[in-house]
């Protein structure tokens, strides 16, 4: 029987030792789906008003493993096993040492997952996956999300330590694009981790020890959200990288632009991090003109969607005009509709233009007045990164999995995965588009009927809730459907060879500057924006903290 290999030809692959450690953070990142999905299904039921939680299980438990589990846990593991094999396939094999690295990270990170997760499951920490302070959690959860953070950095460096090894050995030549992308994205979940590194080592792992007795509540949120929001292009970053480099090739076309891609990268760098404020736009303690400037700051990181945006059409039109499309649209009907590698990210590429519009809502400040902490901001994240990243993620794993394990997706399996992301794109469009319109109403996020009682207003909000438990139903059959993929994928799947697609640059595109590569350029004017969107406004937190809530008596 043809599959979907038999067109891949000649292609490196991921030595087998990477392939391995890549393949264990797949795992991890599958599992937590399980669990973390399980767990969102309840959370529509119970918000719904019509189930109640058995044997005492609250919803801020299963709210929290839903968030831990798939906010933080899925993505980090499936990005880290995706960047280790994208890194290995185009920069070539890790050495010994770096490959150390990698086992050592993932290791570190999984003793912390544990740790973490069980706090979580013994309700020791029902702190959500933002653990906001005055939440407080047992000093194990802490310890444990530190050492995901560390592990990460651990991990994280035998990738770079790839980059800089091929670097030296081709001097003056731009570095694999793709491996490029991967640093890019761990440069900056470095420096944002750094944030809340220092937030949990300092104030929330002492807090829970009872080594002080208050917690500077301002300052903490702003330390997590100076890490909050880079941390959501760490998630999108990976699905950029295979909608630049990986989708021209599934389609049969070229790489529109390397220079483009990479300056997109580089602006998310610069951008991403000075912006958390936009997260607290509604805190007092924060003078609206700091507010102002990182709201500006953040309508900047939208131009390098907007980059991306253009080149993927570029990228498209080109292809289906080259095999013969004609018209305004025509060259749409020339794309590989029937191919589960190309349809499913597409799907949340067509996502994320309402979810981008969302965001740039939220964003502009007054508008914020209106959505923030409502439900409204559940149904922009689950368009952004459960459905723009995770489909995209999951259209991967239909190449990456069999590429790591030396089988094939099946014919079968293709089209099965093409009717997964149309139960998501359905199941997701009805939640989050309920959750959206009753947020706009005024429902809150993160409450149910028993925290917000049952006025007339809450009335109104019910058959919205209703909605979204049939839409959150939907979503769980479509994990469901995944989570059978990769389980055939992984052991079940006939033996073959299926190819790790990448692109390769347009023969029309400019030729890459060096100065993209010129990290002293870029690492200076990142840590210069950061300063200046943030020295003077966290000096301020911290002297007009309320009396004690700084802890330690030497502060
Ligand atoms: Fe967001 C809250 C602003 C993007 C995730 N966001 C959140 C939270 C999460 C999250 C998890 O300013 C909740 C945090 C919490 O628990 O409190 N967000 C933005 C802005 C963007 C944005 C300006 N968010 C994301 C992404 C996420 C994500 C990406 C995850 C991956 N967000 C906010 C703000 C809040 C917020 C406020 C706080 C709200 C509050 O008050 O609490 C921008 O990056 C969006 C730019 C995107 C675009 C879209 C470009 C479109 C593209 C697709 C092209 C399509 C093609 C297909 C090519 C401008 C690239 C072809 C199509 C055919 C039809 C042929």
């Amino acid at each position: 029987m043809a599959t979907i290999s038999d067109r891949a030809k000649g292609f490196a692959e991921v030595d087998k030792r990477d392939g391995k450690l890549a393949l264990a953070h797949i795992y991890v990142a599958f599992i937590a789906l399980a669990i973390g999905g399980l767990c969102g299904l309840l959370q529509t039921l119970v918000r719904s008003g019509q189930f109640t939680l058995p044997w005492g299980i609250t919803y801020y438990q299963i709210l929290t493993v839903h968030g831990v589990l798939l906010g933080l846990i899925l993505t980090t593991y499936f990005i880290f096993g995706f960047q280790i094999a994208a890194v290995s396939r185009t920069s070539g094999t890790l050495t010994d040492k770096q490959r150390l690295l990698g086992w050592i990270g993932f290791w570190t990170m999984t003793i912390g997952t544990t740790a973490a997760s069980t706090m979580v499951l013994l309700n020791k920490a029902s702190v959500l996956y933002t653990f906001y302070a005055p939440l407080q959690a047992h000093w194990i959860f802490y310890v444990g999300l530190a050492l995901v953070v560390v592990g990460s950095w651990i991990g994280g460096a035998s990738q770079i330590l790839k980059y800089m090894e091929w670097r030296k050995a081709n001097p003056g030549q731009p570095s694999p694009l793709l491996t490029f992308m991967v640093v890019v994205n761990l440069t900056m979940w470095i420096i944002s981790s750094l944030g809340v590194a220092v937030e949990v080592v300092f104030q929330l792992i002492p807090w829970s020890l009872g080594w002080v007795d208050k917690v500077d509540v301002l300052l903490s949120r702003t330390l997590f959200w100076y890490f909050g929001h880079p941390l959501v292009y760490f998630w999108l970053l990976p699905a950029y990288m295979i909608w630049y480099v990986v989708i021209p090739k599934i389609i049969g076309g070229k790489i529109f632009s390397d220079s483009l891609a990479r300056m997109s990268f580089i602006l998310f760098l610069l951008f991403s991090i000075p912006v958390g404020f936009h997260h607290q736009l509604v805190e007092p303690g924060i003078s609206s003109f700091w507010k102002f400037l990182q709201v500006i700051l953040t309508l900047m990181v939208v131009i390098p969607s907007l980059l991306t945006a253009f080149s993927m059409f570029a990228t498209f039109e080109t292809r289906g005009r080259a095999l013969g499309g004609k018209g305004l649209f025509g060259w749409v009907k020339k794309l590989p509709w029937s191919d589960a590698r190309f349809i499913v990210p597409f799907i949340g590429m067509v996502a994320f233009i309402p979810a981008g519009a969302g965001g740039i809502i939220n964003a502009s400040h007054q508008m914020n007045q209106l959505i923030h902490n409502t439900i409204w901001v559940t149904g922009h994240f689950h368009l952004t990164v459960a459905t723009t990243v995770l489909l995209t993620f999951f259209g991967a794993a239909y190449w990456l999995i069999p590429h790591l394990t030396g089988r094939v997706l099946t014919k079968k399996m293709n089209r099965l995965a093409i009717i997964q992301a149309i139960v998501w794109a359905v199941g997701m469009s009805i939640m989050s588009g309920a959750m959206h319109i009753v947020g706009l109403l005024g429902a809150p996020r993160r409450s149910t009927f028993s925290t917000y009682g049952d006025s007339a207003q809450a009335a109104e909000w019910i058959p919205y809730q209703i909605v979204q438990a049939v839409g959150g139903t939907i979503l769980f059959i479509g994990i469901v459907l995944v989570l059978y993929i990769v389980v055939n994928l992984l052991w079940f799947a006939p033996k073959g060879e299926t190819e790790f697609p990448v692109g390769e640059v347009s023969e029309h595109a400019e030729k890459t500057p060096m100065a993209l590569e010129n990290w002293k350029i870029w690492l200076t004017i990142c840590i210069a924006l950061i300063l200046f969107a943030y020295t003077i406004p966290v000096i301020e937190i911290i002297q007009n903290a309320p009396p004690g809530s700084r802890g330690y008596k030497f502060w």
